[in-house]
């Protein structure tokens, strides 16, 4: 190989070396630069004669160009590498699925309330809404519940700070206080007229909402629901109470046949009181006695305290758990799933 054959080579190698367009720069200037072998050996020919600087003259040239064509060569080599490492950084994976907007939905409990809060709507019924916090005497005294009953104990009920003594602050165990509550604004309010034997508009209220007992497995869950309901007027029966529950359970549930059965029981605020089972007559439970709600006539003490005279007013009261009634129309077997906050479980629901 002669001398300019070996130094297109060495170009060759020296740019291949270059894995920059900077580092290409500087083997260039090397070889086409204004001190590179290139000027040198143009410089190399100054003591040659005419005819001896033509071919040699032409030689470089060719030495010359062969170099600059190596050189773009490289520079196209590495501009498309540069190309390709900047397509792959950026590389878009198309078949990915795309982000979706996360579409809210209601929990099954709250589908569960609104339900209970159109039907009972439709039948004249108030929603009451108030504090979770409540006195010993909302809770328990108000409602006919004696000071040793089991239900105020520390194992049964969560007792909060706040209260004193006497009158101590706990997590309402039922929501049978914001009816209390209720009737005895409702009372207020009428009092001129009930006073004057002018009566007053029939208390018809339901009372959604969380309640609290210390007890946890399967079935039972230390925060849980409570839908209570009352109608309190002069004349107010347990035949209404059948009436109104049974008009309610078969909308709840969507069944006409649906059958109930109010079985005789006992709760310090209402007498007599009862537990209400209902049995579907088709479809995967039929056949089966399934407890849903606790009801009764409003115990005279209680109509007292709201302020009225038992002797002139009466009505009916009911408790049941909107928990155990989603459990119930959706099939669900565990409690502690409502609660557990897994998505994939409750949006199945809406
Ligand atoms: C007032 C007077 C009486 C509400 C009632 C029940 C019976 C009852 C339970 C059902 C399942 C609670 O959710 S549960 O655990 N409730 O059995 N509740 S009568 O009685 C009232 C309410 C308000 C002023």
């Amino acid at each position: 190989m002669n001398e300019l054959d070996a130094l297109v080579e060495s170009a060759r190698a020296g740019f291949a070396q270059a894995t920059t367009p900077a580092d290409l720069e500087n083997a260039k200037a090397r070889f086409l630069g204004k001190s590179g072998r290139i000027t040198e050996l143009m410089k190399g020919m100054a003591g040659l004669s005419v005819d001896e600087k033509k071919s040699r003259g032409a030689a470089i040239n060719l030495t010359k160009q062969a170099i600059e064509t190596a050189l773009g060569e490289r520079r196209q080599a590495l501009l498309d590498a540069e190309l390709q490492a900047q397509l792959q950084a950026e590389a878009l994976d198309v078949t990915l699925p795309g982000r979706q907007r996360g579409q809210g939905g209601l929990h099954p409990v709250s589908l569960t309330l609104e339900r209970i809060e159109e039907i009972f709507g439709s039948m004249g019924f108030d929603v009451a809404q108030g504090p979770e916090i409540e006195s010993d005497w909302f809770n328990f005294t108000a409602l006919n519940t004696p000071e040793d009953h089991p239900a105020r104990s520390m194992h049964d009920t969560f007792y909060v700070e706040g209260g004193t003594e006497a009158a101590p602050n706990l997590l309402r165990t039922h929501t049978s206080p914001m009816q209390i509550r209720y009737a005895v604004q409702h009372v207020k309010k009428y009092r001129a007229r009930i006073d004057a034997g002018q009566g007053m508009p029939e208390i018809r209220v339901i009372a959604p909402g969380r309640t609290y007992r210390v007890d946890s497995d399967a079935t039972h869950s230390p925060m849980f629901h409570q839908c209570e309901g009352l109608w309190i007027g002069e004349n107010v029966s347990f035949k209404d109470l059948k009436v109104v529950f049974t008009d309610f359970c078969r909308t709840f549930f969507e069944s006409d046949d649906l059958v109930l059965r109010f079985r005789p029981s006992f709760f310090p605020f209402t007498e007599p009181s009862a537990e209400i089972d209902i049995q579907f007559q088709t479809g995967p439970l039929a056949g089966r006695w399934l407890e849903v709600a606790g009801s009764g006539e409003v115990h005279p003490n209680v109509v007292r305290n709201m302020g009225l005279d038992p002797e002139h007013y009466i009505g009916f009261a009911f408790g049941m758990g909107p928990d155990r009634l989603t459990m119930l129309r959706y099939g669900v077997n565990d409690l502690r799933l409502f609660f557990d906050g897994d998505i994939r479980f409750l949006s199945q629901f809406r």
